[in-house]
């Protein structure tokens, strides 16, 4: 504090003097201010003519302090927010476990520099509030947990064995991944055409905007499921779905009738209000649809993730999903993505399409470059949403000892993502090497194939 006084005080009084002074004054003004300047910053301010940078030297270079994370996530000790000579011990309370958890915002990268405009790119999934219910739970995230998720919302959900997350359908279309255990989903079409699956782990579904969809846990593992689901907008909200005992609990019964040419009393049992997620007999694996006049619809609801080879890559695996393989997926593309410790998904960025990630195991660290000198590191674990906007530069960097494995999710119809390595050595040399000062020899040695995921 009283450094910072003595400073704005200093400031007050050489803006006076330069504005008052006589030219008789000027040249003490001048030495007070330079001492100031070199005190405060790098810049070269006071240099004459004779030590002018030369013109690839338009700016200081970068630095070499190390900016690796000053802890690991698994430490048990109280960080503290220092990083080399720059910050200061805390003295006050503090919620350790959190600290622990985000060294990079505790003690960001001196190359970090800002606030992403749109909020924190992170939210775990242990902040959402859950709702139980008999047979399961489901807690979300949307963008009033996460601002900056504009276009994607997430669902965790858990369906103990036989459980069903009752007959719905609402406006945004709904991805999934299992995480854990079997699901069995089944749906009809605007045409009458049905459709009946049951997925396991790593297996993916899709069901377009406004078409009614059953999910419901199998026996296959004794627990039953839990799975992932994304929808294709931020705004998004599980608890605002159109569910099919709402509706009729809202419909008068002589309505319903009506409807269906029955008497009242045939409906003596229906429930006075929505069921969501309620206990039921496991269905049968081997199920398969009703018999449909109008056949089966003509995409598959389903696509089995699990098997489907990974792509090896130097420090990793990646499998890509779109619409180009699940043609029903119109408005969603994943890309599974392991990391080896110590590898890292390169330095690239998505051109049209923002990335909300969600992390299954491992421990990651992401920059994200948001143009006008601002960049923010954050931190990532198993149950953590990650939330990239279209065009931020980025990495994910494997910081722990264990496969780091995540999913890249986009709302669009195919994958896309530039690599700045490819970017980089598929144009002349010499233009990278007026950018960067690098040496021939280095640039020679850029790889010209997508790397997605490098080794350590
Ligand atoms: C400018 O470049 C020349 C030639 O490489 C070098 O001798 C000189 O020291 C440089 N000047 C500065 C200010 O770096
Ligand atoms: C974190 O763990 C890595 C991998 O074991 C290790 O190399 C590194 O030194 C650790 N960092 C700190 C700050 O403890
Ligand atoms: C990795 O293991 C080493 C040795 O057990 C440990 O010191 C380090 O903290 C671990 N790193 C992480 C990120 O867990
Ligand atoms: C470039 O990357 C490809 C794919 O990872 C690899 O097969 C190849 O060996 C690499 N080339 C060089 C020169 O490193
Ligand atoms: C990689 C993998 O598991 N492939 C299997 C996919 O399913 C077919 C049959 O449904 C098997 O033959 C493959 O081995």
């Amino acid at each position: 504090m009283a450094r910072f006084f003595s400073f704005v005080l200093c400031a007050i009084l050489l803006s006076t003097s330069s504005v008052a002074a006589p030219a008789s004054s000027a040249k003490t003004s001048s030495s007070t201010t330079t001492t100031v300047v070199t005190s405060s910053s790098t810049a070269s301010i006071a240099s004459g003519t004779s030590s002018a940078p030369n013109a690839s030297e338009t700016v200081p270079l970068a630095s070499d302090n190390p900016n690796n994370p000053e802890w690991n996530v698994t430490t048990s000790e109280d960080p503290q927010p220092i990083r080399g000579s720059l910050g200061a011990t805390i003295m006050a309370e503090q919620n350790i476990p959190l600290q622990q958890q985000n060294p990079d915002l505790l003690a960001p990268p001196t190359t970090d520099s800002g606030m992403l405009p749109g909020g924190n790119a992170k939210w775990p999934f242990s902040l959402s509030s859950n709702r139980l219910q008999t047979g399961g739970w489901a807690r979300q995230q949307n963008i009033h947990q996460m601002p900056i998720a504009t276009s994607m919302a997430g669902v965790d959900m858990r369906l103990e064995a036989g459980a069903i997350r009752e007959l719905h359908w609402h406006k945004t279309s709904e991805w999934a991944f299992v995480l854990s255990g079997y699901v069995q989903v089944t749906s009809v079409d605007q045409l009458g055409r049905n459709y009946l699956d049951t997925v396991g782990p790593g297996d993916l579904w899709y069901f377009p905007p406004g078409i009614p969809h059953s999910l419901q846990a199998t026996d296959q593992n004794p627990d039953g499921c839990e799975f992932l689901l994304v929808f294709d907008n931020g705004d998004f909200s599980e608890d605002s779905t159109f569910q099919l005992t709402d509706w009729l609990a809202h419909t008068p019964k002589e309505v319903i009738a009506k409807n269906f040419g029955t008497t009242i009393s045939a409906w003596n049992n229906l429930p006075g209000k929505e069921l969501y997620i309620f206990p039921a007999a496991p269905p049968s694996p081997d199920a398969t649809a009703v018999k449909d006049p109008a056949g089966q619809v003509p995409n598959p609801f389903t696509f089995k993730m699990s098997n489907m080879s990974a792509t090896p890559l130097a420090g990793g695996s990646v499998k890509i999903v779109d619409s180009r393989t699940f043609k029903a997926s119109t408005t969603i593309a994943v890309a599974d993505v392991t990391v080896e410790p110590g590898g890292m998904r390169e330095l690239h960025w998505h051109p049209t399409q923002d990335e909300w990630t969600y992390y299954i195991s491992g421990t990651g660290r992401v920059t994200e470059f948001a143009s006008s000198g601002t960049a923010q590191t954050f931190d990532y674990e198993a149950g953590d949403i990650g939330f990239v906007p279209a065009t931020y530069g980025h990495y994910v960097e494997n910081i722990g000892n264990d496969t780091l494995h995540f999913l890249e999710i986009f709302n669009t119809d195919i994958f896309q993502d530039v690599s700045l390595q490819q970017w980089l050595s598929l144009i002349p040399p010499q233009l990278v090497q007026e950018h960067l000062g690098l040496s021939s020899e280095t640039i020679s040695h850029f790889n010209k194939t997508k790397q997605v995921v490098v080794g350590p």
